[in-house]
């Protein structure tokens, strides 16, 4: 579901039965708005010298189109712009009227996505249009939509940089350099593996998983080879978990040890599910540090969402307990919970992470739904420890890897699907709202190879 409770997805009816866009903004007044503040929309969207002649044409025939294009219809609405300003709202608001988004819903969009441009001091196209792009995707139910998709894997592909020089520029190399598949190229081939941190006993398997289907398949040419390592690079992902909405609020609980991005990860999330029409609260549930529960509170203001505190130092499960009541009677959609990650008194933090747990439980069985590790791409193989250390501890359902964009050393999440087989739901590329991706084992082996 996306944001809009109520949208005529236009694409959906196929070119046979093409329905005549309607032209809004003509006799048909944006209800929400008083009249005053109707005339100056009006007389705003008279001021745009782009009139309907061109972009209003341009967008509705775009529109028109079989299947959705979110990246075309940014480019005509933005064509002529450099800032934001009076006409990109009024393009917007178009836009929404077209695929008749209740205009409130339209305003609510609209007037959050201006505070958030104020909040990160933001003026010139170029600084935003990608978040733009971001939360209308979401907000119109659009991820799944080609361009979109393109756009991410791109992103995604930028993002693991590095990891491609230590990795599969390597291998191409080897690929270029060796006569053949001998003893010499396995064994070098196995050394990147390692050196990109994808893990000893990964490496190996790896390796012997390849080195049969070099054998049966018949395989003599690097590009083939490349396409059958690609494909079981992305055999090694376990599947995604399903997305069963439990009777709300949806909880998860996040943990990790400090510093890894978790705070930062839970504003992302949040984000998101705003964007999707989902009502959200964050839980300070790291009361270890009193910045710590004043961060989670910013980001929590910045993202709209609910928050829930307590005194710094007060007991975590009295704080995840509270958040949940308060949850439960407000309607909540969504509770995220916020943990401390200090490692040096690594049974205490189990054993709060558990009592936290069991605390949900008992108010509502099945929660959390979603226990999260949050772990930093840029640690390599502690982050293989990290993992076992929290499974053992308190069970992760799944694992979030951030920071991918900095790290020479993203082969790790090869080492981790492999021997935590845990599956691995979004990835960070950097730190705004919109670079927290979801993960596909496909596009990551595709984007590390390519
Ligand atoms: N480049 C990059 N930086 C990130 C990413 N995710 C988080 N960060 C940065 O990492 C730093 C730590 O993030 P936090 O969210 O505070 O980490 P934390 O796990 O909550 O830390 P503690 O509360 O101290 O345990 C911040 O400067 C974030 O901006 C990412 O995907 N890419
Ligand atoms: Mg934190």
């Amino acid at each position: 579901m996306g944001f809009f409770s109520k949208i005529k997805k236009l694409w959906k009816t196929g070119p046979e039965t093409e329905e005549a866009v309607p032209t809004p903004g003509e006799g048909q007044p944006v209800e929400t708005l008083p009249e005053e503040e109707q005339a100056v929309a009006q007389s705003l969207r008279a001021e745009d010298t782009r009139e309907a002649g061109d972009w209003k044409q341009e967008l509705q025939l775009s529109l028109q189109q079989a299947s959705p294009r979110l990246s075309a219809w940014l480019d005509i609405i933005l064509e002529d712009l450099e800032y934001a300003d009076h006409r990109l709202w009024s393009r917007l608001e178009f836009l929404f009227e077209s695929l008749e988004v209740p205009a409130a819903e339209a305003s609510d969009f609209i007037a959050r996505f201006k505070k958030w441009l104020l909040d990160m001091d933001y003026e010139h196209i170029s600084e935003f249009r990608s978040e733009l792009q971001y939360r209308l995707a979401l907000a119109l139910d659009l991820e799944d939509e080609e361009d979109e998709r393109s756009r991410l894997f791109i992103k995604l592909s930028n993002g693991l940089n590095k990891t491609k020089e230590q990795l599969s520029k390597r291998i191409d190399g080897l690929l270029l350099s060796s006569s053949g598949f001998d003893a010499g190229f396995w064994e070098e081939l196995e050394e990147i593996l390692i050196l990109a941190d994808v893990g000893f006993q990964t490496s190996t398997t790896l390796v012997e998983r390849m080195q049969r289907r070099v054998r049966e398949e018949k395989i003599s040419d690097p590009e083939a080879f490349k396409e059958a390592f690609q494909q079981e690079l992305a055999q090694i992902f376990p599947a995604q978990p399903k997305k069963i909405k439990p009777a709300p609020p949806e909880v998860i609980l996040t943990v990790g040890v400090n510093g890894v991005g978790k705070t930062t990860t839970i504003a992302k999330l949040a984000h998101r599910a705003q964007m999707q029409g989902q009502k959200v609260m964050l839980a300070a549930g790291d009361t270890f540090r009193a910045a710590g529960i004043e961060q989670l509170e910013i980001w929590a203001e910045r993202a709209g969402a609910g928050f829930y505190k307590k005194d710094a130092g007060s007991d975590p499960a009295a704080v995840a307990f509270e958040a949940m009541q308060a949850a439960l009677k407000e309607n909540y959609d969504l509770l995220i919970i916020d943990t401390a990650g200090r490692l040096h008194t690594q049974t205490n933090l189990m054993q709060e992470l558990k009592k936290i747990k069991r605390v949900l439980n008992k108010m509502s069985p099945g929660a959390p739904h979603r226990t999260m590790l949050v772990v930093d791409g840029t640690s390599g193989q502690n982050v293989v420890a990290q993992t076992r250390l929290f499974n053992e501890g308190v069970e992760v359902d799944e694992i979030v890897i951030t920071k991918l964009d900095g790290t020479a050393k993203g082969g790790v999440i090869l080492g981790i699907a492999m021997e935590q087989k845990i599956p691995i739901t979004f990835v960070g590329l950097g730190e705004k709202m919109e670079d927290l991706r979801p993960f596909s084992g496909e596009d990551f082996a595709r984007a590390l190879l390519s």
